[in-house]
């Protein structure tokens, strides 16, 4: 074992004596070039992506943090998920592991060791739910994952995993939320970019075995145009079509039967055919096939089970709702090749959910109320250098998370400490709640101002954009663009991790939430059971939301939705004990070894580290009622009649040795820091020892 118990600059870095982000920034470096990739400030853990494997993930290391405290081994992500585990085992309430950092930092990756570790250590003989929560990973991985300049295996959606527990503590399943998946990438990738990992597996996998790619209908990737819109990336068909194994298994694993996963692998196929078809303009209103169109026609309705007349008009003709009246419109050849985009899109984020369900069914514990330890891990801070609407959902998101870690670990501990009357220096930290308000505070904010636009049947990007300017103009965070040129077609966000040009081409439609009702309604006549099944279904999430839908004038938008999911998101995590692990990326090149100081140095800087270890230092972060203070350690002293109760409560504290620095009582609560709780940890399980042993000699002597 490599880092384990080696010491390399400052494990916790609140025992630094001078504290500003040059010191901070050279003690992570100091141990990224010893390999030594975690490093504490209190709770808080600083992960360092090292883009090369180091041996500290194995079965052994796991098994030597088991049963240790935070702090008594080196930082580990190991070390961090025993806390939490250890404490839904003590305290009963549910944990939360809240995972932050810039695309490509380490987000996923410390999400899946979190995972490991907790299978691990709860396993037993029948370890099948362990194998099961792993394995959904490897499927949601290949669904929604795919390379992105910043990042090869980059999230393309949210997760929160809730790791359920039983009574026994011991594994009882897992409930698995999922975020917002980019929809834009199934029809189009930037250069540099691909599409999502599970398309490149399965046409690998064609290329290898004539029995699937003739079930499948599937070509080689160059023949796909959803496979090459960027044209840059060579496919190593050995390694696509390994995985694509590795996520049949998956699907064995978590029991879905032949046919469901044929009819994904049907609509997959579908879906690379849809992005084929060119379509020829007939008189400027009317569209058609061309002569090469009718191939990919009749493919297409045979893997979904369509009459072709049905697919033809789903792709030639729009159907509207005059007050009952369906009347049939044409469509012209543009219109026909965006819809057919938009199906495209429909049927792939319709599979993707639908799977997420099914795998909830199978790890779902079944129980509302049971005690769980989720992991959150959401896509990290983008900035591309051309950034459109997801990139502003994904920034949102963070903002969000952001603002709840803020308030945690700044805001609430410090009112706190005011309310209780205990002293302490007040630490400052940059507020993102600005920015917030630019993005989502009702009544007029950026969100709001889209969706009025979404809302009218001629809204325009320009339209929305030229609102925004004039409604913005003065807001700190908010500025026309990156230069005079651009104003009509940029506007630029200045977020708590840096300054991001949105280019507002496309905002409007992103944002309509196109439902496809009627291909779905046509694919409910399918004579394929799985795709009948897959039209039908409908997210759980959406149905169970106040949100009106329906009504033309009151249907939600993407944002909307998501917004609304966020929101849930965070009251689920207020209602948690939080854990968090800031992930820092030490290089824009992936590459090991290589620790680019300035790069690091502005990640610091917004996550505020600096003023994280402040208040970390100044601070208590560990707290008790009176009640429950003295409940649990009057073990701790022999004289237990006082007049007074504050006298009760400084007696048990002083007679623990430690100095009066490293607690205070404030009017309700106990505050302590964390060594002076390991301290009073360690001596009540000293006295229940001693007390035990005790009882056991009387029991000896008279039996
Ligand atoms: P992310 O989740 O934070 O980005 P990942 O967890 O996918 O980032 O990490 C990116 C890549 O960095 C991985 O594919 C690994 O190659 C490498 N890596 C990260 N952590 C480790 C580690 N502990 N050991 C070895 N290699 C590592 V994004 O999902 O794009 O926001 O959306
Ligand atoms: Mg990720």
């Amino acid at each position: 074992m490599m880092s384990i118990g080696r010491r390399v600059g400052f494990a916790d870095m609140t025992a630094m004596s001078e504290i500003d982000e040059i010191g901070i920034n050279q003690n992570l470096n100091v141990r990224y070039n010893s390999d030594i990739i975690y490093t504490y400030t209190g709770s808080i853990l600083l992960a360092v992506n090292p883009y090369k494997t180091i041996n500290i993930f194995n079965k052994q290391t796991i098994s030597e943090y088991h049963m240790c405290k935070l702090g008594d081994l080196s930082p580990h992500v190991f070390a961090v998920a025993e806390a939490a585990y250890t404490s839904i085992v003590d305290d009963n309430i549910n944990q939360a592991c809240v995972i932050s950092g810039e695309s490509g930092a380490g987000k996923t990756e410390s999400t899946k060791f979190i995972l490991q570790y907790l299978c691990t250590i709860t396993s037993n003989v029948s370890s099948w739910v362990q194998q099961q929560i792993l394995e959904a990973n490897t499927i949601l991985e290949a669904f929604g994952n795919a390379k992105t300049t910043r990042n090869d295996n980059s999230s393309r959606f949210g997760k929160f995993m809730q790791v359920c527990f039983d009574d026994n503590n011991c594994i009882k399943g897992c409930v698995i939320l999922d975020y917002l998946l980019e929809q834009s990438r199934i029809t189009f990738q930037s250069v540099g970019e691909r599409n999502y990992h599970i398309m490149y597996q399965l046409v690998a996998q064609g290329q290898k075995n004539i029995g699937i790619a003739k079930s499948f209908h599937l070509r080689p990737p160059e023949f796909y145009k959803y496979l090459n819109t960027s044209n840059s990336e060579k496919i190593n068909m050995n390694i696509e079509s390994k995985k694509f194994d590795a996520v049949t298994m998956a699907f064995t694993v978590l029991q879905i039967p032949q046919f469901v996963i044929d009819g994904v692998f049907k609509v997959l196929s579908s879906i690379l055919w849809l992005g084929n078809i060119e379509f020829i303009d007939v008189d400027g209103e009317v569209t058609d096939f061309s002569r090469s169109d009718q191939e990919a026609i009749s493919i297409i309705s045979n893997l979904l089970g369509l009459s072709r007349c049905d697919f033809k008009n789903v792709l030639l003709i729009r159907q509207i709702n005059v007050r009952g009246n369906i009347t049939e419109i044409p469509l012209k050849i543009k219109e026909a090749l965006e819809n057919r985009h938009a199906l495209a899109k429909a049927l792939y984020s319709k599979t993707f959910t639908w799977l997420v369900s099914k795998i909830n069914n199978c790890t779902n514990p079944g129980q509302d109320d049971a005690k769980f330890l989720g992991v959150l891990d959401i896509f990290g801070f983008e900035n591309f250098s051309h950034n459109s609407f997801e990139q502003l959902c994904i920034n949102y998101t963070n903002e969000k998370l952001h603002k709840f870690f803020n308030h945690y670990v700044f805001a609430l501990e410090q009112s706190i400490y005011e309310h209780e009357g205990i002293h302490f220096n007040h630490v400052e930290f940059t507020d993102n709640t600005p920015c917030l308000e630019l993005l989502e505070k009702p009544p007029r904010c950026v969100f709001k101002l889209l969706t009025e636009q979404c809302h009218m049947p001629k809204g325009s990007d320009s339209a929305f954009l030229s609102n925004m300017h004039t409604e913005f103009e003065s807001h700190l965070n908010y500025i026309k663009g990156s230069d005079r040129r651009h104003w009509k077609t940029e506007f630029g966000i200045k977020h708590y991790a840096g300054l991001v040009i949105y280019a507002v081409g496309g905002f409007v439609e992103k944002n309509r939430d196109v439902q496809q009702d009627v291909m779905f309604e046509y694919m409910s006549c399918s004579k394929d059971v799985f795709i009948k099944d897959l039209s039908k279904y409908q997210d759980i999430q959406f149905i169970n939301s106040s949100y009106p839908r329906g009504s033309s004038k009151s249907k939600c938008t993407v944002s909307d939705n998501f917004r609304h999911q966020l929101q849930s998101l965070i009251d689920v995590l207020q209602n948690t004990k939080p854990w968090y692990v800031r992930c820092i990326k030490p290089n824009l090149q992936k590459r090991p070894n290589n620790y680019n100081s300035s790069l690091v140095l502005d990640q610091l800087k917004y996550l505020g580290v600096v003023d994280i270890i402040r208040i970390r230092r100044e601070g208590f972060p560990i707290h008790f009622s009176h009640e429950d203070f003295e409940v649990k350690y009057k073990c701790l002293i022999k004289n237990k009649s006082f007049e007074h109760p504050q006298k009760y409560l400084t007696n048990i504290l002083e007679k623990s040795g430690m100095p009066p620095t490293e607690w205070q009582i404030g009017k309700t609560k106990i505050f302590l820091r964390n060594a002076a709780y390991e301290l009073l940890e360690t001596n009540r399980k000293d006295k229940i020892y001693k007390n035990a042993v005790i009882i056991q000699k009387i029991w000896k002597r008279y039996y």
